[in-house]
């Protein structure tokens, strides 16, 4: 075993994590039995774990460290900002320069006249921020009974009471009795699991009609707003076809409602532009944003709203009773404005764009051939494989989630952070990822195909299932 000196032994701090710390989306037993993985340090996309293994982070962390880690212009940053103003609210008529600066450059980087943000901590509060936000919208317009809120099954907004009711994860309604009132959901444009003998073209456009149904069956006057990613991420990469979102933008156009995209994931270059909303040509109302927009150095995020939505505030909202105490924090504000500085001056999602995202698209195009595999798919650097019995039938195994973790576990066996999510293998490295990398991802994930394809055939799992 090799010997880091800077910390204690793994065991020691797996006994005292296992001891004092509990784990979010995590089986707490499942953990203690096992130990957690600690990771020590990271440079680029490199992890390195406290046993000194150097391991890929096809994940990015968790979908948010666009320009990798290690940058210290962002370490030296943080420091100046401490040392300069640690901390100021943005209630009672104050504001600092930092988030005037962060605020301005968000608006010049989204799209179309998303001009105001409103800060938060992360994405799950910047969703509750907007529950709140459609109703006190429509009730200052003096429609007060426009308060549902439309969102989409399987769908991801977070984990608070509000963002996780807005999010269509079965398994997060199952605790503690979610959602909230006056939220609804419709289905995915999920066409390889849920598209039956359509085309995905003529899937995407079924899919999108079930907005104009629902906002029928509830009633326009009643409906605040839909709300949806436009690549769902850890819904498991869901890529919509190509009909989906123009068809969905018409919905929303014909009716009176807000339309929230969830940039979360698919902000500050994911896609290979800037917004996801630039790939697939929508128009929001609100963006929620988080994760990239400081590559998670500091926990940020914020809705960023129309001139449409902030001329109500400006003219009839009144006071809107709803703030956080790290709305636009000093020193996260400053961090998330020099990793735009990196995003920006070094070309990153242009690089992204013109290079690394072709170049990764054709090499996970190989994944799909494999005899494990049903389905390749990828939106800029975000990319998910489906496992599958018989490709040909896209159907899923018998046992549905019996054979992702084995592969997880060869990825990790293998050095490389792969998540699963149920039986679908799941990418969104860093944007800085250089093709060599990608040659080195791309080859460990075949590998590890393989080796789960012996498992699963070893231990009888290899049998389909139906839907
Ligand atoms: N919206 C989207 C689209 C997200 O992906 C959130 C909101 C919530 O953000 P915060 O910062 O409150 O976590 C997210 C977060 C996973 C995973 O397992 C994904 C997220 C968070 C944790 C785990 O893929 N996304």
């Amino acid at each position: 075993m090799k010997h880091i000196a800077n910390h204690p032994a793994t065991a020691d701090m797996q006994a005292l994590d296992a001891a004092h710390h509990l784990h979010p989306f995590t089986d707490t037993a499942a953990l203690n039995k096992v130990g957690a993985r600690i990771i020590t340090s990271a440079k680029g996309v490199m992890l390195r774990d406290s046993e000194g293994n150097d391991i890929l982070d096809a994940m990015a962390g968790l979908w948010c460290v666009n320009i990798g880690y290690g940058r210290d212009e962002m370490a030296d940053v943080a420091a100046r900002q401490m040392r300069e103003l640690p901390y100021y609210n943005t209630f009672f008529q104050t504001s600092h320069p930092m988030v005037i600066a962060l605020a301005e450059k968000i608006a010049a980087l989204t799209p179309g006249d998303l001009n105001r943000t409103f800060f938060s901590s992360g994405g799950s509060d910047a969703n509750d921020t907007n529950i709140r936000l459609v109703r006190h919208y429509w009730a200052s317009l003096g429609k007060p009974e426009k308060t549902h809120i439309i969102a989409r099954q399987n769908g991801y907004h977070g984990s608070t009471l509000g963002a996780a009711s807005l999010g269509g994860m079965a398994a997060m309604h199952a605790q503690g009795g979610l959602p909230i009132p006056d939220i609804s959901h419709i289905a995915q444009p999920y066409w390889y699991a849920e598209g039956g003998d359509l085309s995905p073209e003529e899937f995407g456009l079924k899919a999108a009609q079930t907005l104009a149904t629902e906002i029928e069956r509830l009633g326009e006057e009643n409906v605040a707003a839909f709300i949806a990613e436009p690549v769902q991420g850890a819904g498991g990469v869901i890529v919509p076809p190509e009909t989906y979102w123009p068809e969905i933008q018409r919905i929303c156009d014909a009716h009176e409602i807000l339309l929230i995209v969830d940039e979360v994931i698919t902000g500050f270059g994911r896609t290979g532009a800037w917004f996801g909303s630039e790939t697939y040509g929508i128009k929001p109302d609100i963006m929620t944003i988080a994760k990239g927009l400081s590559s998670g150095y500091q926990p940020i995020g914020g809705s960023v709203v129309s001139e449409r939505v902030a001329a109500v505030f400006a003219e009839k909202g009144g006071e809107f009773n709803h703030g956080y105490t790290y709305s636009g924090h000093p020193v996260a504000a400053a961090v998330a404005l020099e990793n735009l500085r990196i995003l920006d001056e070094e070309n990153i999602v242009k690089t992204v764009a013109t290079e690394t995202a072709p170049y990764l698209a054709q090499r996970w195009a190989e994944l799909g051939q494999h005899p494990l595999v049903g389905e390749a798919r990828i939106s800029g650097l975000m990319a998910a494989i489906e496992l599958t019995p018989d490709a040909s039938a896209r159907a899923p195994f018998l046992e549905p989630g019996s054979v992702g973790p084995i592969c997880r576990d060869h990825c990790f066996g293998h050095n490389l952070v792969m998540r699963h999510v149920g039986d679908k293998m799941i990418i969104s490295p860093p944007l800085v990822i250089s093709k060599a990398e990608i040659d080195t991802l791309v080859d460990t994930a075949h590998k590890a195909l393989d080796l789960t394809l012996a498992d699963a055939t070893k231990h009888g799992l290899m049998k389909a299932g139906s839907r």
